[in-house]
């Protein structure tokens, strides 16, 4: 004790301990987060505590008084620890009932989990897929980004020829191109694989084209059967199979004189209208589908040019084949009577659902 300050009164000091207690108590009451509470008590008890600086004194007494006060700010700490003990257990409490007392009406119906659907170009593609694995053929894809040599040079397609505006092309850097059909897949596979060939090939290609039946990107699926003595019978049978499999039974199947410059003969495939069954009437009225031709366009399709053969090394004298290349977009299209390509493409989520 230095000398000229005063002994702390001890029952003073006692009196203020067991009030400091007290004034905690009533303070509690009012507190209804822990945070609160935590806050309060950091309060009295913490390192600059209301306790701990009436505690500064205890240093100031003489030592035989000492216990007594040590004991009484024991007990305001017992205290206060109590209370906050007391009062967060009555917390817990209050949470515990009012979640109880929430009201879970069991007979409501769940929300049921939204199922997502494939996209229809999706589904088209698979049934597709689906029929020619059927018949032996196996599925190849290729990258998007081609040489001009593999979309073009090698499809008996040389840079003066005038087909080459038949697809007006994207040119990406470097000398490629975005391949304008599925026709590149056919010379990666020969040039890959020996005869007998037996692949469909789907995926995207790109030109530029649009309006309601064409888009800059589409879908195609590419078709190449090569082995001895396949012939023009052959490619119209497996056309027809693949129609009646896809559209229905019994329908037509017509193949129109035309010209690619990778196949000889050439044709444009059509398949009899499936909304009028080729008469070009719909409800009494020109059918809105083909238009009133009674026909559809599918694709084109051919007997593989020699010289195709001759860029991938295979012998046109040993081998023949027949190649088609459909638009994956037009046949979705007329199977799900969607009279807007660019439907397919505009994510809206009511449009896709329809289809399962
Ligand atoms: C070709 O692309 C040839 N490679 C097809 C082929 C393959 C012929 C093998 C012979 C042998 P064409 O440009 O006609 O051909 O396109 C084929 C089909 O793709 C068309 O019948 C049409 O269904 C679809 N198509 C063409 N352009 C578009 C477009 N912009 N949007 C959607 N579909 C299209």
């Amino acid at each position: 004790m230095s000398s000229g300050e005063q002994a702390p009164n001890v029952a003073a000091l006692i009196g203020d301990l067991d009030r400091l207690a007290g004034a905690f108590a009533d303070e509690i009451g009012a507190l209804a987060t822990e945070q609160e509470i935590r806050l309060a008590q950091a309060r009295y008890l913490g390192k600059k505590g209301r306790v701990s600086e009436l505690m500064k004194a205890l240093g100031r007494l003489p030592p035989e008084e000492r216990p007594a006060v040590g004991e009484a700010a024991n007990r305001a700490k017992a205290s206060i620890e109590g209370a906050v003990a007391t009062r967060l257990a009555a917390l817990d409490e209050a949470d515990l009932a009012a979640d109880l007392a929430r009201v879970v009406d069991v007979t409501l119906p769940a929300r049921g989990a939204a199922l997502g659907t494939l996209h229809p170009l999706t589904l088209v593609r698979r049934e597709i897929e689906g029929i020619f694995l059927g018949l032996g053929f196996e599925v190849r894809t290729g990258p998007w980004v081609e040489t001009e040599w593999n979309n073009f040079d090698a499809l008996n397609t040389p840079p003066d020829h005038p087909a080459r505006d038949m697809q007006d092309t994207f040119f990406v850097e470097g000398g490629r191109i975005l391949r304008s059909h599925t026709s590149p897949v056919q010379i990666r596979t020969m040039l890959s694989e020996p005869p007998p060939i037996r692949i469909v090939a789907p995926g995207n290609v790109f030109r530029r084209d649009d309006d309601a039946t064409h888009t800059p990107m589409f879908p195609q699926m590419e078709g190449l059967l090569v082995d001895k003595g396949v012939s023009f019978a052959d490619l119209k049978g497996t056309l027809l199979y693949f129609v009646h499999r896809f559209f229905g039974p019994n329908l037509g199947v017509r193949l129109r004189p035309s010209y690619f410059p990778f196949t000889e003969p050439s044709a444009e495939v059509d398949a009899a209208c499936y909304l009028c069954a080729g008469s070009g009437l719909s409800a009494g009225r020109s059918c809105r589908l083909c238009k009133g031709s009674g026909w559809i366009e599918i694709g084109g399709a051919g007997m593989v040019h020699p010289n195709v053969f001759r860029a991938v090394g295979y012998d046109p004298q040993a081998v023949s084949g027949f190649a088609f290349g459909m638009g994956l977009s037009r046949m979705a299209m007329l199977k799900f009577e969607v009279d807007d390509l660019r439907s397919f493409y505009e994510h809206d989520v009511r449009f896709l659902a329809q289809f399962r």
